[in-house]
């Protein structure tokens, strides 16, 4: 995603930053903060002063630091075996260079284990303020379809498109334009209507579905497995269907492929809460 997606996606976690009115006008457990209390602490404590105890604000810190931490580039997607659209840890988890676990289900499990530290600080030798950081951002790409697609193309970074008269490629359709032209046809600009839509359609029309989002295994405190399988299920039938290199893409797509943006924008937040609340218990 772009920053308008990370963004979105922190902000549906840390929901009572904006909800505080409705939370004191209802007392409906649909409006119940997604957080824990003590995930909600932890998140303070290790945010940055700079940050106002605002998670989203930080959201897009891991694509900033790319160059500097040239290492942390391959982490932010995976690639899977061409037309294939299935995904499998031991098959696919791997970069470039081959070596494994370097992928974005990879560091999920890596920055999950690390703040699960924060429990006995003494022994923690990580800097948990930039694993929540990195973890906040991964949650949120591996709910981008795109982000676990093709390897030829590159997660379609290599497919030329028109969005409407401009060129584009259909990756940075999926990380960011379609996001941007919701946001401007429908929300006067702004991404906070975009969320505050984003949150009525999780407690009313899904949220018989919330429950089993938020579910990973017995003992598991994150399953970003189904969450890379559910993204490449995902780009097949939805993102990828029906483009071909310069395709024009407009109302047609954007109408057809919104409501998937937003489900799995939806999704990356519910599950980044319910992972916090696992770790920090
Ligand atoms: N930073 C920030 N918000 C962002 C990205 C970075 O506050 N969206 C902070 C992190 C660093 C500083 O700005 O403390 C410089 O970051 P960078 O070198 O990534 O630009
Ligand atoms: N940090 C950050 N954004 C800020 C301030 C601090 O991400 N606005 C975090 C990231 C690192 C540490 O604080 O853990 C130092 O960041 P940097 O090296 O980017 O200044
Ligand atoms: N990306 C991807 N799959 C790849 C390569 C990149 O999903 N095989 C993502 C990472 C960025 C975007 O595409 O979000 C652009 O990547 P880059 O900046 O490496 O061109
Ligand atoms: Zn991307
Ligand atoms: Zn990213």
């Amino acid at each position: 995603w772009g920053t308008d997606g990370h963004f979105t996606v922190c902000r549906i976690a840390q929901c009572s930053l904006t909800s505080n009115a409705v939370r004191f006008r209802f007392s409906d457990s649909h409006l119940q903060p997604r957080l824990s209390d003590a995930a909600s602490a932890a998140v303070k404590k290790l945010l940055p002063k700079s940050a106002g105890d605002d998670l989203a604000s930080l959201c897009s810190w891991a694509d900033h630091v790319k160059f500097r931490y040239h290492w942390s580039s391959a982490l932010h997607f995976i690639d899977t075996p061409d037309s294939l659209c299935t995904y499998q840890y031991d098959r696919d988890c791997k970069d470039d260079t081959g070596e494994k676990g370097r992928c974005l289900e990879g560091a999920i499990r890596n920055y999950t284990d690390q703040l699960l530290s924060y429990a006995k600080p003494s022994q923690s030798e990580y800097n948990l303020t930039e694993a929540l950081l990195f973890l906040s951002h991964f949650i949120g790409d591996v709910h981008q379809p795109l982000h676990v697609g093709f390897t030829s193309d590159k997660g379609g970074n290599t497919i030329d498109v028109h969005w409407y008269r401009r060129k584009s490629v259909l990756h940075h359709v999926w990380d960011t334009n379609m996001i941007e032209t919701a946001e401007e046809r429908f929300y006067n600009e702004d991404v906070q209507g975009m969320i505050d839509a984003i949150q009525q359609n999780i407690t009313n029309s899904w949220s018989d579905q919330v429950t089993e989002w938020q579910t990973c295994g017995r003992n598991e405190t994150t399953c970003p497995d189904i969450y890379a399988t559910e993204g490449i299920k995902a780009a097949c039938t939805i993102a990828y269907k029906d483009v071909t290199e310069d395709s024009t893409l407009d109302d047609d797509y954007f109408l057809s492929r919104l409501p998937e943006i937003y489900l799995r924008l939806a999704q990356g937040g519910v599950r980044l809460a319910a992972t916090l609340n696992r770790i920090f218990g």
